[in-house]
């Protein structure tokens, strides 16, 4: 029998590059939707995989649909990659924002205690929550939280409560503390989409300038291809645990636009730049990077996609898409 994943978030960025994982691994996928009137595939329809995932209907607000679902569908692994995963934004919605990341995981963990304790639980834990701590210049396992934005607090939450009912239940319910992780299918608000989509436009000629916030922000940026399989690793152990996972090497947001721009030959990429104010956040994460060891030790992970090829990735898959319109 084919064993049963259920996934929440299945149109964002990560849950069709993991379907993919599952369904070449022989599993049967199901994906939560919520409801929509136009739900949007188009992340699926890039990896050419819309069809063979089973759709199901419900919401990480509404808490009786995960029950119904992880009672029926008994799934041998739950991954629950739903968030309202835009920092921006969290600082305006804060309430959505608790109740979709926070109170959503608790709802699914309650559901798999009650209904199917056997289940594997795989928590989209995130760098966010560490924030500010950078006393090394690395963050790891044992790296204190200090989240900056109501979406970093709203995964601490979570984060916790993953871990409690590992220890209180027995469940197993991992977190994979992900730095961040970008692809051609990113959404367009997210910094690195946000460029190589404008630096495609600029190139084409449709627009003339990209606006943006913050340029001396650091993040570890690596492949979302490569993050989903490590969080398919991590329910794969004999035991549950927490992993951090990024490629330990950072780089500012200047340096990822000046490279976008570089791709498609254009070197004087500041006068297209505009800072904008409204993109700079009430309390900014300044500086993360990731030291991965312990997922690299025990899960046998490794990042394959480098930044400059990230980068690439990206400008020519957006360059792509403008150039088919
Ligand atoms: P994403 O592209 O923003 O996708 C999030 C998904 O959550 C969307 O498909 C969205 O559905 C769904 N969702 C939001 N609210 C929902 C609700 N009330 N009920 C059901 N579904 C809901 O995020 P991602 O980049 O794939 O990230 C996946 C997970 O990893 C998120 O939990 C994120 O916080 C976490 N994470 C991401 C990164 C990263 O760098 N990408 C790093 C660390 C952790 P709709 O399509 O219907 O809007
Ligand atoms: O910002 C700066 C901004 O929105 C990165 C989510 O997936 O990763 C993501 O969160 C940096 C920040 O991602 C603009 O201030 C400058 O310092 O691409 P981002 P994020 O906030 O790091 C983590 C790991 C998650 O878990 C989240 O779900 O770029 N920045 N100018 C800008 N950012 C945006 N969005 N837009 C700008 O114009």
């Amino acid at each position: 029998m084919a064993k049963k994943a259920f996934i929440t978030g299945i149109l964002g960025q990560d849950g069709p590059y993991l379907a993919k994982l599952l369904l070449e691994k022989g599993y049967k996928v199901y994906g939560l939707i919520r409801r929509y009137s136009n739900p949007n595939f188009d992340n699926l329809n890039f990896l050419g995989i819309t069809n063979q995932v089973d759709y199901v209907e419900g919401d990480m607000n509404d808490e009786a649909s995960l029950y119904h679902l992880i009672k029926t569908l008994l799934p041998d692994e739950v991954y629950n990659l739903a968030a309202q995963s835009f920092v921006a934004s969290s600082f305006s919605q804060a309430k959505l924002t608790t109740e979709v990341n926070s109170l959503g995981p608790l709802f699914l963990l309650n559901a798999i205690k009650f209904f199917s304790p056997t289940t594997k639980f795989y928590q989209a834990s995130t760098s966010e929550m560490f924030g500010l701590k950078n006393d090394d210049g690395f963050q790891d396992e044992k790296t204190p939280f200090h989240p900056r934005s109501p979406y970093g607090v709203s995964k601490v939450y979570a984060y916790w409560m993953t871990v409690n009912f590992r220890e209180a239940y027995g469940i197993f319910a991992s977190n994979g503390i992900l730095f961040n992780h970008e692809s051609p299918i990113r959404g367009k608000q997210f910094v690195t989409r946000k460029i190589t989509d404008g630096v495609a436009k600029i190139k084409l000629g449709l627009s003339k300038e990209l606006r943006l916030g913050n340029l001396d922000a650091r993040r570890d940026w690596g492949y979302a291809g490569d993050y989903v399989k490590a969080m398919y690793l991590m329910l794969q152990q004999e035991k549950p645990d927490d992993f951090v996972v990024g490629t330990g090497e950072n780089h500012s947001v200047r340096e990822f636009v000046e490279l976008a721009f570089k791709t498609v030959g254009i070197s004087d990429w500041q006068k297209y730049v505009v800072i904008d104010p409204q993109f700079k956040r009430p309390a900014e994460v300044p500086d993360l990077k990731a030291r991965a060891d312990k997922a690299k030790k025990v899960l046998g992970w490794q990042p394959k996609v480098k930044f400059p090829e990230l980068v690439k990735m990206m400008v020519e898959a957006d360059l792509k898409r403008y150039q088919e319109k």
